[in-house]
């Protein structure tokens, strides 16, 4: 399929989904809704594909909503619908994915941007990238996610503050407070986000998943809800071809090759 603001590649077991518009900082029409949801679609149909790199092309990874949808009219935007037919069911899909999504912020993530990259389940940054909850600067709140995420991975003060003042967070100060897993040199990006993916498209995908579903309920549960938890996902992860595969490789001593089954 051919796409005008994404690009859409596979390779072997990792898929890579480029946002498109350099010459906007990659900002989000209608357009790349629609193309990205056609190719969340082909990432979810298929069983091959078993780790994701969402990234961007030019000098930013995502500046948000594209303001220039919004400027002609806004009052005749029924923004509630187009949240929640676009970001949000954006935010749920990558959540919702049975396979790790990598995002490697290359550049400026601004706005909705700054939120879709922290998405990710491991978020790589370029060392020059800044994210930005560039929100306030037009009067608006954070969205994706950004008000669950937020507190919850850097802590109230700094999500107020970062929020409210909408100033920018470089790639270093994310990485020491933890918002990142890390950052690393401009022109390294592309090789470590290669190795990354293509090291966890060949991972035990089920349990990446199930495991991601702990994290996720981790957030709000106690500890015997979230140990009750942990032995039903168990439960599920023994009952794959990879546990199987993984037993194998150990008592064989040589390396597992697993299937994402
Ligand atoms: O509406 C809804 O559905 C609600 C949901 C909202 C979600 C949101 O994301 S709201 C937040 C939207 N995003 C922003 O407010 C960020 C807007 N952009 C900026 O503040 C700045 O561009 C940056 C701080 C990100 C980067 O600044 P700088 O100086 O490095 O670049 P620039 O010169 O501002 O931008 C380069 C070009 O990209 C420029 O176009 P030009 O002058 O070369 O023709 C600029 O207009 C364009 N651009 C940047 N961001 C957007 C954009 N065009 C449309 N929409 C954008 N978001």
């Amino acid at each position: 399929m051919a796409y005008e603001t994404i690009r859409f590649e596979t390779d072997g077991s990792v898929a890579t989904i480029t946002l498109n518009r350099p010459q906007v900082l990659n900002a989000v029409s209608v357009k790349m809704h629609e193309e990205l949801r056609g190719a969340l679609k082909a990432v979810t149909d298929s069983r091959a594909i078993r780790c994701l790199v969402l990234t961007g092309e030019g000098r930013a990874f995502c500046a948000g909503q594209d303001l220039t949808d919004r400027a002609v009219d806004g009052a005749k935007i029924d923004f509630a619908e187009s949240i929640d037919k676009n970001y949000n069911r954006l935010i749920r899909t990558l959540r919702g994915l049975e396979i790790p999504v990598v995002t490697a912020v290359n550049g400026i993530a601004a706005g909705a941007g700054a939120n879709i990259a922290l998405t990710g389940d491991i978020v790589i940054a370029a060392r020059s990238a800044e994210f930005i909850q560039a929100f306030i600067r037009i009067g608006l709140v954070p969205d994706c996610g950004g008000t669950y995420y937020l507190p919850r991975l850097i802590g109230r003060a700094r999500a107020m503050a970062l929020s409210m003042l909408g100033d920018k967070l470089p790639a270093p100060q994310a990485e020491a407070w933890g918002l990142i897993w890390k950052c690393v040199d401009d022109d390294k990006l592309k090789d470590e986000t290669r190795a990354l993916a293509q090291r966890l498209g060949g991972m035990p995908t089920k349990a990446i998943a199930l495991m991601r579903r702990a994290f996720e309920a981790s957030i709000d549960n106690t500890l015997d809800q979230q140990l009750d938890l942990e032995r039903d996902l168990q439960l599920i992860a023994t009952k794959t071809e990879d546990f199987g595969e993984g037993m194998r490789s150990f008592i064989e001593k040589r390396p597992a090759a697993f299937k994402g089954r």
